[in-house]
């Protein structure tokens, strides 16, 4: 499909494409495929305003009743599937496949929230004191600030705001000023939900299109209750520094350096297709992509080159074209960060394989490059950095304790796996001594996690946990209710205060 064609099919056209001053061009060719309004800090201030207001009246509405409207996002969001994930892939350069795979993602969680809108549940405690009562209520927590990172440019929004939504708060979303074009098409789509739905205050979800200034300005206001932050681990002090300040809530998802451990016992097979999708998927640029390889010494020398040889075929590409595995990089910036990156390994020994640039004729715009894999004698610095790219660290181990011990001698703590099938590797990986990751998997990739499980990571990346089982409670206010039903005055502990 021609461009142009994927915008007017999002639901893109006049002057929301080219009404504004923030240029916006597809990482496919490098052109410029759109001109868009963008706020400023006075406007983002107007926002939070018309939130506050759909607060008040969203947070008296039945939880359930609320959960309808994220049903009909989703179903919104099932018809417009196949455009919007055209959009994804114009907008930010993954293939198709894994641009209606996000919008699935989108679907999925709206499914998931729909359910937790009737289980907002609290506990009764049993009281020490005769004829009271215990019990906790969980309220809507106010205004929330969705900040997304240009990689997952609709699916983050949607884990936080489907949640939200059902817990009665308002969404203002500032997403990436890389990909505000998917943003645009997602709210047209929450548009059309909202219509359908009737009687809801149309600030529910709003979109704020600009820099750094409007998550500045989110994090600077008191009347936001909640930001939830995804992108770079700079990006994420900047949040949780500016929101500590004035003891506003977080939900941070930064940076990832993942790892596999691949063990003698490992079926190599499973491991080879697993690493090429979690190293190069999304050109590298998944927060899960797998950046390290720990292999055993018995299997490297076999494993290594059957790695080289599926990277050798990879077909690299226009992301919209079937059959194209490898889309291009998100823009120059990300092309010279690998290129320094590749440079420092080879000063630190490395061996590196792949990792030029191609296309370039076709495209003199655009960065595709080769997936690069890098055998380093060592995790030296360099490694232990996060480098967005399709760029894979290999090292070797003997003893499984020095691999888990390189494996956490890292910054960050986002996911990670290991190949074995020996049960003794396997549980050692997943206890308390193993990985430090807020993700740990056996037998399959650190990417791709599905919707159910907590997601997000620690140490460098964050801490924050998204769309898993208890997430909602992030986007509520808990309130603990003793009700005294009896004709006495009882105190805690026992404590005699007579007057
Ligand atoms: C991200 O890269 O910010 O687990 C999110 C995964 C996807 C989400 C990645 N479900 O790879």
């Amino acid at each position: 499909m021609a461009h142009e064609q994927i915008l007017t099919a999002a639901g893109l056209s006049g002057e929301t494409l080219h009404g504004g001053t923030l240029a916006v061009t597809t990482p496919i060719d490098g052109r410029e495929i759109a001109r868009v309004h963008q706020h400023t800090a006075a406007e983002m201030d107007a926002m939070i305003d018309a939130a506050r207001d759909a607060f008040e009246s969203w947070r008296t509405v039945p939880a359930p009743r609320r959960g309808e409207l994220v049903r009909l996002i989703g179903e919104e969001l099932r018809a417009s599937k196949e455009q919007l994930g055209a959009l994804v892939s114009l907008e930010c350069g993954k293939i198709v496949q894994e641009g209606m795979g996000e919008v699935q993602e989108m679907i999925d969680i709206c499914d998931f929230a729909v359910g937790v809108s009737r289980q907002l549940h609290g506990l009764t405690i049993a009281s020490e004191r005769p004829g009271h009562v215990m019990r906790e209520t969980w309220h809507p927590l106010g205004v929330c600030g969705v900040i997304s990172a240009f990689n997952f440019p609709v699916a983050v929004w949607s884990w936080n705001a489907a949640l939200a939504l059902v817990c009665g708060d308002p969404v203002i979303w500032k997403p990436s000023e890389k990909t505000p074009l998917t943003a645009l098409a997602t709210q047209g789509i929450v548009e059309r939900a909202l219509a359908r739905f009737g009687d809801a205050p149309p600030a529910l979800s709003q979109v704020a299109i600009g820099g750094a200034e409007l998550g500045a300005a989110l994090t600077a206001s008191p009347h936001v209750a909640l930001v939830s932050a995804t992108g770079s681990t700079r990006m994420g002090r900047a949040v949780a520094s500016a929101m500590a300040e004035r003891l506003g809530r977080t939900i941070l998802e930064l940076g990832g350096n993942n790892a596999m451990i691949v063990t003698p016992s490992a079926d190599l097979d499973l491991a080879t297709r697993a690493i090429v999708f979690s190293a190069v998927g999304t050109a590298g640029q998944r927060c899960t992509s797998l950046r390290r390889l720990i292999v055993h010494d018995d299997v490297f020398d076999d494993l290594l080159p059957r790695l080289r040889s599926v990277y050798d075929g990879l077909p690299i590409g226009d992301p919209l074209t079937e059959g194209v595995l490898v889309g291009p990089l998100i823009d120059e910036r990300a092309f010279v960060a690998m290129q320094n990156a590749l440079e420092r390994s080879r000063a630190d020994g490395g061996e590196v394989f792949g990792g030029d640039r191609t296309l370039a004729d076709e495209h003199p715009d655009a960065y595709y490059v080769r997936p690069a894999i890098v055998e380093m004698p060592e995790q030296t610095e360099l490694v232990r950095e996060e480098t967005f790219a399709p760029l894979l660290y290999a090292m070797r181990y003997r003893e499984l304790p020095d691999a888990i011990a390189m494996h956490n001698d890292v910054p960050q703590g986002l996911s990670s796996c290991i190949f074995s099938t020996d049960v003794r590797e396997t549980e050692a990986f997943l206890s308390a001594t193993g990985s430090d990751c807020g993700i740990a998997n056996v037998n399959i990739g650190p990417s791709g996690a599905e919707i159910g499980g907590a997601f997000g990571g620690e140490k460098d990346t964050g801490g924050g946990r998204e769309s898993g089982a208890d997430a909602w409670r992030g986007y509520m206010r808990r309130q603990t209710n003793t009700v005294n039903y009896s004709r006495e005055l009882p105190l805690a502990q026992g404590i005699s205060f007579e007057i």
